[in-house]
């Protein structure tokens, strides 16, 4: 009986959406696709990826072995920066997914993708949500933008501004850059995780790549099913975090009443960048004119 069979999915989810991982459940096949994922990922990560996020791998003892036993993780974890990671369903409701963010709880899905998704999903799997998003949380100053980002959550649902609030998630948390002493690397989950956007980021001459500013990203849409158009870049996660530390309620009323949205290729004045793509890679048709 594998972790997706419909007995054991049917679990209903507490009001807050949590279920038990059910850890014992997980089939051979699925702790294989962990393996090779891991392997494939851990490869080509190397030095592009922040050094924080080996360290986290390592802390967590999160390897090769199989799909992680999250009891054993939130016993390091919850030591090192108070976070835990809990097991859902699927995409949880956006007021339940800041609750959990603001108490310190990652909501992580159970499923493990099928050897058909090895190169892409839609929903956030297990491999994607504990390798990509869990090691920085041992991270303690992105551990609190973790934090302060569910926080800020829970207040732009109250302004009606969670679109601004979800770019924010996006161009960080999952497709965020960061300047260092040895060049530009990685730190957002959705690349971490993925074995083509981990390079495309960094070396294609195709994305925008310009520095963060909270505004500016709050107000710049995305692309949800193709690599990113443009990347932000951070100078440190402490830069990340001051950036969430301002009162956001003016931020909130300037941009419901001018409703600015930039595009995906635009480069402002006020842009300070790093790279101005060639966007070849969108212009001759992205993910699906490219599918290896
Ligand atoms: N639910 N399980 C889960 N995982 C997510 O990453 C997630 C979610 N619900 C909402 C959500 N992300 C987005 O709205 C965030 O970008 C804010
Ligand atoms: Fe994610």
């Amino acid at each position: 009986m594998g972790i997706n069979d419909p007995v054991v999915t049917a679990q209903t989810p507490t009001d807050d959406f949590r279920i038990e991982q059910r850890w014992l459940l997980y089939t051979d096949e699925e702790h294989a696709i962990w393996r090779d994922l891991y392997r494939r990922q851990i490869r080509i990560l190397n030095d592009r990826v922040v050094p924080e996020f080996h360290h986290g791998l390592q802390a967590l003892n999160l390897n090769e072995g199989g799909i992680p036993d999250l009891e054993r993780i939130n016993e390091r974890l919850l030591d090192l920066t108070g976070w835990q990671v809990i097991s859902v369903p699927h995409l949880i409701p956006d007021d339940i997914f800041f609750e959990h963010l603001a108490n310190r709880r990652f909501p992580a899905g159970r499923f493990i993708r099928n050897r058909r998704q090895m190169d892409y999903l839609q929903e956030p799997d297990i491999f994607h949500d504990v390798f990509g998003h869990v090691p920085l949380l041992t991270q303690p100053v992105f551990a609190d933008y973790m934090e302060a980002y569910g926080i800020g959550g829970l207040r732009a649902l109250r302004h009606d501004c969670l679109t601004n609030l979800a770019r924010l998630y996006w161009y960080t948390v999952e497709f965020g850059l960061m300047n260092t002493k040895e060049g530009l690397k990685t730190y957002g989950a959705g690349i971490v995780s993925s074995r083509t956007e981990s390079v495309f980021c960094l070396e294609d001459s195709s994305p925008n790549r310009l520095h963060f500013d909270l505004e500016r990203v709050m107000q710049t849409d995305y692309c949800i099913d193709d690599f990113q158009q443009v990347y932000f870049v951070i100078d440190s996660f402490q830069e990340l975090f001051d950036a969430t530390q301002v009162d956001f309620k003016p931020i909130y009323e300037h941009m419901s009443e001018s409703d600015k949205v930039y595009g995906l290729t635009d480069i402002l004045e006020s842009d300070k960048v790093y790279t101005k793509g060639t966007q070849s890679y969108a212009k001759s048709g992205g993910r699906l004119a490219h599918a290896s």
